[in-house]
């Protein structure tokens, strides 16, 4: 398979002016190929052309200035995003000249797209079926504390939720549509350390449910079928550095936010100094999932006609974990998976290992879709030989 012949997924980045969506998919990349690393999984991930350059600058404009002692002011160092920009990461086995199985397509909105759709961006969104809106988590938490007045404010509830609805109304039956929103800026409330209210995660949870209220809520009212999923990854983007105030704020300027280094125990595998962002890779692992199973629900309904209830009676199996004995289904999703992977058996299994590393548990959560997501990772399974047909 070359480039163009790719089955290709659009996921559309949407959220207000500066609230860090070109930065998510620069720290995305970066997080995503340490954990492939890491667990020496036999994957790569990278983007096409010019974009895996451009992401792999972005991340070195951001590591600017933390090896400063004293308390900082936010580094603006990343251009803001005047058209939409298309990143297609190509999913392979590693290694030279392996050619690409799928491709993730996101495309990264200037932030006044939230408020100022026009009719290419309106057909984008019509054609994704997987988004990502990016929330900023300092002004989530403290916006109100500080009283940003409501013409400043980056988050733009109101457009996420125009935007949300718009998208249901475009998007048509039968297939599921993931909505993934990346809270960006939050190890202030996350990353343990001590004097830290051990409540605060799920402050940043509640604010974000209080604040996009109207949109999760019009959410609910149209997605009558139950096939849309909504994930919350908070992620830890500014990596050592915790929020200790905005600046005082000046007439019709976004106050300025100063962080200072933050003292508290870092993960395993994060380096204690330097921009260091953790859990970036949540939202890939999640849109991966997501597409990987898409695509095996769109091959079950194709092949619904002649394969027999079996097929249907797996994956309601697979709802009860690994309790599926029909042979029949067994090789059927075997040969449906290894098919999606070009009979590359290594490859499913290193893709299905990266997918298995999504975080759904506080403070991270699910809002819809529990059944279908949990359906999903439970899917993957079949090839970790965990599960063992009868
Ligand atoms: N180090 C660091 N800087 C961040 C983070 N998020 C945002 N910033 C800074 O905030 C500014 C805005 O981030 P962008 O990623 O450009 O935001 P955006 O949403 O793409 O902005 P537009 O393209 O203008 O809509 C940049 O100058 C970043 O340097 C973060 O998590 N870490
Ligand atoms: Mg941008």
């Amino acid at each position: 398979m070359d480039n163009e012949n790719v089955q290709t997924h659009e996921i559309l980045m949407f959220g207000g002016p500066r609230v860090g969506k070109t930065t998510l998919l620069a720290s995305m990349l970066q997080d995503s190929i340490r954990a492939i690393v890491d667990d020496s999984l036999a994957l790569q991930m990278t983007p096409r052309g010019k974009g895996e350059a451009h992401l792999n600058e972005i991340a070195s404009s951001l590591s600017v200035g933390y090896e400063n002692d004293n308390e900082m002011t936010n580094f603006e160092n990343v251009e803001s995003t005047n058209f939409p920009v298309d990143y297609i990461f190509d999913v392979r086995r590693a290694g030279p000249k392996q050619p690409p199985v799928l491709a993730l397509h996101f495309t990264d909105t200037p932030g006044e797209f939230t408020s100022n759709m026009d009719d290419d961006l309106k057909k984008k969104f019509s054609t994704s079926r997987a988004a990502i809106l990016v929330v900023d988590a300092l002004e989530l938490m403290e916006g109100s504390n500080y009283k940003i007045p409501a013409n400043l404010r980056r988050n733009e509830p109101r457009n996420a939720r125009n935007l949300v609805l718009a998208w249901l109304n475009e998007a048509g039956p039968p297939s599921s549509l993931m909505l993934c929103v990346a809270l960006m800026k939050c190890e202030t409330w996350i990353r343990k350390r001590s004097g830290l209210d051990p409540e605060s995660a799920t402050k940043l949870l509640d604010a974000f449910k209080h604040q996009y209220r109207e949109m999760l809520s019009a959410v609910s009212s149209l997605d009558t079928t139950n096939r849309v999923a909504v994930v919350i990854c908070p992620v830890q983007s500014v990596g050592n550095l915790e929020f200790v105030k905005f600046e005082p704020l000046q007439q019709h300027v976004y106050p300025t936010p100063i962080f200072r280094k933050i003292v508290g125990e870092a993960t395993n595998k994060q380096p204690k100094k330097g921009f260091a962002p953790v859990d970036a890779d949540q939202p890939l692992r999640h849109l991966l999932s997501w597409v990987l199973i898409e695509q095996l629900e769109a091959r079950r309904l194709q092949n619904e006609s002649y394969q027999s209830v079996a097929i249907r009676k797996t994956l309601k199996a697979c709802d009860w974990l690994f309790e599926l004995k029909t042979a029949e289904a067994y090789n059927f999703l075997r040969s449906t998976i290894l098919d999606i992977f070009g009979q590359d058996s290594d490859l499913a299994r290193a893709v299905s290992s990266f997918v298995h590393g999504v975080k759904r548990d506080s403070p991270f959560a699910v809002l819809r879709g529990n059944d279908l997501i949990s359906r999903r990772s439970a899917v993957w399974d079949f090839l970790n030989a965990k599960f063992v047909p009868k």
